[in-house]
């Protein structure tokens, strides 16, 4: 598989490289000799040559390899196109990191993108000031359910990204306003961790936010940047029933672009090259036999970091995790989790929107669709079991049945048949989101985002589920557990 830009490089050929670098070799034969203008387009080479054999060098190795990898950016391109389903700008990030595009359906995407973003973000922050005293937050924030609003850090942090990688750029005047946006909504989450001891969002989130900004070349406050480093350097990325490798990886993409775009002073930037380290460190340490980084969804993000620090030569980590994705593909079935796959199997990480090239974009993707699930017959029984070990609950059990669902049901479909089983005694109710729809009531009990509680799913045997109720698929025989939990 090859990058857009391999063949303008390669056609100048391996002679064009080595020639200054034999001449600088040999005595007498200084690079003074060449006029600068000669030794910039030759350190120009060498580095797009060496951006070429870095993202060669990251990508799924082997023909079968490359075959895979076309067949998932086919399908994401097929789930792009439908316009039933609302944008999301990984999918966007996903498209356009790819080795090969669709050009005109990429285009497509953005036009709908920019609609739900600049309708949502119309105002300026100083006109939303001057009209409501203090910002609209109708317009930029998420609702929950119950309407309490939050930041939207993440969302807008991954639009500007799907912006910065958009060819040609956008002008930049029409951004100024989204970036304005993301500096307000980085800061709220800034103010809610010094208030509560976590960003309103969450640290991933806020990791993305100070990474999007950076991409955009957009200084950050160092108090903001230093609560995340704080936050790496005392454990605090890891929550209930989840892994810290996602937050990790996103907090160390944001610092190496830091110290890349040198955004930081030379202090900061050393704290910052020893947190990578240290992080870097921990993945290799804690990489599970069987290659994967926490788990199949977390570990992409991982290897971002390995390719942002230009470390996928350490064949064997990168190695095995890479083999692991390729022969686990068929995990990565919705859109979210395809799309965050994808740039890696490119062999590319979010470091790389920064220096997206135009030029030569190969324009031969085709979209393929969705192939239904097989469906299997017979019946299958699921015990489902409904627990509140939380203070506000009135007692820790609140539901324990066998509900018959058809064989090869998701965990939603569980939920609907115990829902219509007589005598009616379950109730619940989800929220759409880019990862699917996500729990959010049981039994008229509501997770709320400001307790940080939330609906957990596990097995019997206390393992938390690592795909939501869409996602998930029980067997004959399986308990499911529904557990208000905190995170
Ligand atoms: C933070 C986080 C959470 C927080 C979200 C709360 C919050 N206010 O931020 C909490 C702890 C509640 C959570 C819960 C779960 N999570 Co979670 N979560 C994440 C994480 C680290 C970041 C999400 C994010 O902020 N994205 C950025 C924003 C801009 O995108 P967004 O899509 O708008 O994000 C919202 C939704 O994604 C939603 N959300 C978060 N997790 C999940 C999981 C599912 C299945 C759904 C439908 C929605 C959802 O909350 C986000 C914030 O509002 C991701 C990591 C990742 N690689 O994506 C995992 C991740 C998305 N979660 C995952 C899982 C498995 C879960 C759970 C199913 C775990 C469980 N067994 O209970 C539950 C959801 C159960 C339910 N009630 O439906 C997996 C999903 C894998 C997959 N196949 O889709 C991920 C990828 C982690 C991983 N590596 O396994 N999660």
């Amino acid at each position: 598989m090859s990058t857009p830009f391999v063949p303008a490089v390669s056609q100048l050929g391996s002679a064009g490289l080595c020639l200054p670098l034999l001449c600088c070799a040999v005595p007498g034969c200084a690079m003074p000799q060449h006029p600068p203008s000669c030794f910039g387009m030759w350190l120009l080479l060498v580095l797009l040559q060496a951006a070429v054999l870095a993202a060669q060098l990251c990508e799924a190795p082997g023909e079968a390899g490359a075959a895979a990898v076309q067949a998932l950016s086919r399908r994401l391109l097929g789930l792009a196109s439908d316009p039933a389903r609302d944008p999301d700008p990984s999918v966007y990030l996903a498209l356009r990191l790819a080795a090969d595009h669709h050009l005109a359906a990429e285009q497509r995407y953005l036009a709908r993108l920019q609609d739900t973003f600049q309708r949502r973000y119309n105002q300026t922050l100083q006109e939303a000031v001057q009209s409501h005293g203090h910002p609209s937050r109708d317009a930029t924030a998420s609702k929950s359910s119950r309407g309490e609003e939050w930041p939207e850090t993440g969302r807008l942090a991954l639009y500007l990204l799907g912006l910065r990688a958009t060819c040609p750029s956008p002008d930049p005047g029409s951004q100024r306003s989204l970036v304005t946006w993301l500096k307000y909504h980085l800061e709220e989450d800034w103010a809610g961790s010094r208030r509560h001891g976590h960003p309103l969002t969450s640290y991933y989130q806020y990791g993305l936010g100070i990474l999007a900004l950076c991409a955009h070349r957009k200084r950050v406050r160092e108090e903001v940047i230093r609560r995340l480093l704080e936050a790496e350097h005392h454990h605090k990325f890891r929550h209930a029933g989840g892994s810290a490798v996602d937050t990790e990886a996103v907090a160390v993409l944001a610092f190496t672009c830091l110290e890349r775009e040198r955004l930081v002073r030379s202090r900061l930037a050393a704290e910052l090259r020893a947190a990578r380290r240290r992080v870097r460190r921990r993945m290799v340490e804690e990489q599970h036999p069987n290659g994967f980084f926490g788990n199949a969804y977390s570990t992409p993000w991982a290897m971002q970091v390995f390719i942002a620090s230009n470390m996928c030569q350490l064949k064997t980590v990168y190695g095995q995790a890479m083999a692991a994705l390729l022969k686990n593909l068929d995990a990565f079935t919705i859109t979210a989790t395809m799309a965050q796959v994808l740039p890696v199997l490119h062999g590319r990480s979010y470091l790389d929107i920064a220096s997206m090239r135009c030029q030569e974009e190969s324009d031969t993707l085709t979209p393929i669709s969705p192939v239904p699930l097989p469906e299997l017959l017979g019946t299958m029984m699921v015990r489902l079991v409904v627990e509140c070990p939380l203070p506000q609950c009135p007692q820790h059990r609140l539901y324990d049945q066998l509900v018959p669902a058809p064989a090869g049901a998701s965990l939603l479909d569980v939920l609907r048949a115990a829902a219509a089983q007589e005598p009616h005694n379950f109730t619940f109710d989800t929220q759409e989101t880019p990862q699917g729809p996500f729990l959010i009531r049981v039994l008229g009990l509501e997770a709320q985002q400001r307790k940080r509680s939330y609906w957990q799913l596990l097995t019997d045997s206390g393992t938390s589920l690592q795909m939501g109720v869409a996602e998930y698929r029980p067997q004959d025989g399986d308990s499911i557990i529904l557990r208000l939990s905190e995170w």
